[in-house]
């Protein structure tokens, strides 16, 4: 029997989730007290009215946990529970107290029930603010190389400024949730909607004062989590398991839409000062940028999304003389988080802002100066590292070529010059995304393969699925090193017992990693295989060859096939078993100097968009992509494609449409899929020509693949600069702010002139 590929099963609505899955008997719900605003004071709780409710409702509170009430990952700065005794709630929607009921509406109604005793303080909402008030997570960070201050000195154009970004809500389509079984033993099975099985583990056995090898956490897919569910899904997780060890039952957490979007991090607000130097010609001579990250009110992953926005401040672009400085800030709103890109598309939207006002005031073709200062053979980055294999200006030759710019610049100005009530705008993006984990220890994974007696495979590995085909890929590379057909592999759920001490499915590094780890596993069969091929053949091992599940002596197919090779095996006791375990090679990196080789490759890709824009109404619509992607020698041609369109359109989400605003009491205004606007299939480009470029394998990862899940993301950033042209020919004389997203809304104050 063949293996039906996740994809398949997906279609046909046959794939399971958290909720899908049989309730155990004895199940109970949860559902949590939060803090009704976005700073204060727990000096108490009254839970007689939701214990009166039903016999069912149990109600705990940080009293009750067995051992730390801490589910910090990185810093130990985030009570699972505000503390009962005069604790400080950080942000609103923080755990007060959780709910287990006999259904999931009566938790939540007996949760609803709970009295706080609750005083409120004033929030801090603004990362200007909380850096005024010296309130950060860590240390402010810098890099830096060469001389900025004497470059400034020798340009002829010198411009500095201030960009906004807004955060971004991840909207999985699957909210988050764990599912917790108490084991015999005092042991716990969990299992997580989480991208990091082994962080959920950790951050279950400190609540419950358990060693990691009575903690069992799987994961088997996820429906979607774009970063959202890299440190995240520990709370809910530790929650469920919380109420497991108490009662003694089963416990299932979900949580609603509102309900996720209010109490889950998400992409960092970022605000930046910067300042940027060009020559006469053009070339960017010096830049200096301050970032102030939006951090939340707990540190989670913000120190690495920082490290990433320092690496990738200066986008494709060679700067010789830079000084760049990050300030993470800490406020009172929810702990901000992964979200793919990781802090580079923040920092690139500084970049190219920046290069867009200077040769504006330069009076230069703001794509000219993007086109000239391009990193080239032979460059090193701000932090050092020797950029191998360059192709910035491979992809950007060939896209301007492919979209034929100099014509399309022509058509645009003048279908401009003779329309009044509509514009449209181009602008081009070149990327340039670094690959690894910033956090050097990270960059590891395992893998655990079984060739079963009748000739079929069952691969594991660290690596979550979540929609993005990593198990397509993984089942490929173990395919192609066993030499069995594709249909034979499937892909496992990844689960503690089988792969130990993994790192999240994340930093785009899914496959990279665990596709490896999955390789050399498979090699340590194959040559066993290879080894008794041989001598039932009576063939030197060198003449034997095995692929697509033939054994081929001499380059010919031989009479032995793959099962019966396997099953002769087993039966000369030789093991068809194997554990991987794969570590990034090469990785360099000093955290005194800021200097080092932190990543194992680069990905470059360019991009252009043709935005049309409504002059009457402000609405927009980015009807053409063209786009050159680098992916290495491809696994999966239809994967990384739909990665790159994925990408692009998040991307376009994130500067274009999606408005995440607080108010200045820390409440989530749209808190609702009805009144918080993601980009849909309309919104997406009409047309997307994207192209990969020729014949460029990577030495550096897997079958000679480049990672594909957060580089896309950047593409996005040119529909803001798409539209910014088209606003300029409606409205020549305004100056449009550098601040993303640009909706419709600012559109229209900009084209009525209200937002001066
Ligand atoms: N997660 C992480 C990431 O922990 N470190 C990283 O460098 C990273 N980069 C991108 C996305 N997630
Ligand atoms: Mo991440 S933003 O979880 O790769």
């Amino acid at each position: 029997m063949k293996t039906i590929p996740e994809a398949a099963l997906n279609i046909k609505g046959e794939t399971q989730y958290i909720d899908d899955l049989p309730e155990p008997a004895g199940l109970l719900h949860a559902a949590v007290c939060p803090t009704p605003t976005a700073h204060g004071i727990l000096h108490g709780l009254d839970s007689g009215p939701a214990l009166a409710l039903d016999p069912s409702v149990r109600v705990y509170t940080s009293a009750d946990i067995p051992g730390k009430n801490q589910i910090g990952g990185v810093v130990a700065d985030e009570p699972l529970f505000v503390d009962i005794h005069d604790g400080e709630g950080l942000y609103r929607g923080q755990s007060c107290a959780l709910v287990l009921a006999s259904s999931r509406p009566l938790a939540r109604r007996a949760a609803s029930l709970i009295r706080l005793d609750w005083e409120k303080l004033k929030p801090v909402v603004d990362e200007r603010e909380a850096a005024r008030n010296g309130s950060f997570v860590q240390s402010s960070r810098t890099q830096r190389s060469g001389d900025p201050e004497a470059a400034f000195k020798k340009c002829t154009t010198v411009v500095s400024g201030r960009v906004d970004s807004e955060g971004q809500e991840h909207v999985y389509l699957e909210t988050q949730g764990a599912l917790a079984t108490p084991r015999e033993g005092g042991g716990m099975l969990v299992v997580s909607g989480t991208q990091s099985p082994t962080g959920v583990q950790g951050a279950v056995a400190g609540v419950l004062g358990l060693p990691l090898n009575l903690v069992e956490v799987e994961a088997r897919r996820l429906g979607g989590a774009f970063g959202g569910k890299e440190s995240q899904g520990a709370n809910w997780a530790s929650l469920a398991a919380l109420g497991a060890a108490l009662s003694g039952r089963p416990v299932k957490i979900y949580l609603r839409r509102r309900d996720d979007m209010q109490r889950t991090g998400k992409r960092h607000p970022y605000s930046s000062d910067y300042k940027i130097g060009l020559d006469a010609t053009g070339r960017i001579l010096a830049y200096e940028v301050d970032f102030y990250q939006n951090s939340g009110a707990c540190c989670d992953l913000s120190p690495a999304i920082l490290s990433r926005s320092l690496y990738h401040a200066t986008n494709c672009y060679h700067i010789p003389n830079v000084r760049i400085t990050g300030n993470m800030c800490r406020t009172n709103l929810v702990p901000f988080t992964a979200f793919r890109g990781f802090g580079a598309p923040q920092a690139v939207f500084v970049i190219e802002s920046a290069i867009d006002a200077a040769a504006r005031r330069a009076g230069i073709d703001p794509d000219r100066v993007r086109r000239m200062n391009l990193f080239g053979p032979g460059d090193s980055t701000h932090y050092g590292q020797p950029l191998e294999n360059c192709r910035a200006g491979a992809v950007v030759d060939r896209l301007f070529d492919k979209c034929s710019w100099d014509r399309l610049r022509a058509e645009t100005d003048s279908f401009n010059s003779s329309h009044r009530l509509e514009k449209e705008g181009i602008a081009f993006i070149p990327i340039c995304f670094g690959i690894s984990f910033t956090n050097f220890f990270m960059n590891q994974g395992g893998s655990l393969v079984h060739v079963y007696k009748d000739g079929s495979v069952l691969v594991s590995t660290g690596a979550i699925e979540m929609g993005q085909q990593v198990s397509r890929k993984i089942a490929q590379v173990a395919a192609h090193a066993l030499g069995v057909k594709l249909e034979r592999v499937r892909v496992e759920r990844t689960s503690t017992l089988t792969v130990a001490n993994t790192f999240p499915t994340a930093a785009s590094t899914g496959s990279d990693i665990n596709g490896m780890a999955a390789a050399i596993a498979c090699e340590q069969i194959e040559k066993r295989l290879v080894a008794k091929a041989a001598s039932c053949l009576n063939a030197p091992e060198s003449e034997i060859k095995i692929a697509d599940s033939i054994i081929y002596r001499s380059g010919r197919p031989s009479e032995l096939t793959w099962e019966t090779l396997v099953n002769r095996c087993h039966f000369d006791r030789i093991d068809l078993s194997a554990h991987g375990f794969y570590s990034t090679p090469g990785l360099t990196f000093d955290e005194e100097t800021q200097k080092g080789s932190p990543f194992a490759y680069h990905v470059y890709g360019a991009a252009a968009l043709r935005v049309k824009l409504d002059v009457l109404r402000g609405t927009y619509q980015v009807d053409k992509v063209w786009a050159v992607h680098d992916v290495g020698a491809s696994i999966d041609e239809a994967v990384d494609r739909g990665q790159i369109e994925g990408g692009l359109v998040q991307g376009l989400g994130w500067s274009l449409v999606e408005d995440l605003r607080f108010d200045a009491e820390g409440n989530l205004l749209a808190d609702s899929l009805s009144t918080y606007k993601v980009p849909d299939i309309h919104f997406a480009p009409a047309a997307m020509d994207i192209e990969f470029l020729k014949d460029a394998p990577n030495a550096k990862a897997i079958m000679g693949s480049k990672a594909i899940g957060e580089p896309p993301f950047l593409y996005g950033i040119a529909g803001y600069f798409a539209l910014l042209d088209a606003l300029h020919a409606a409205r020549p004389e305004g100056t449009l702010p550098y601040s993303i997203p640009m909706t419709p809304e600012k559109a229209l104050d900009f084209i009525e002139g209200a937002n001066r």
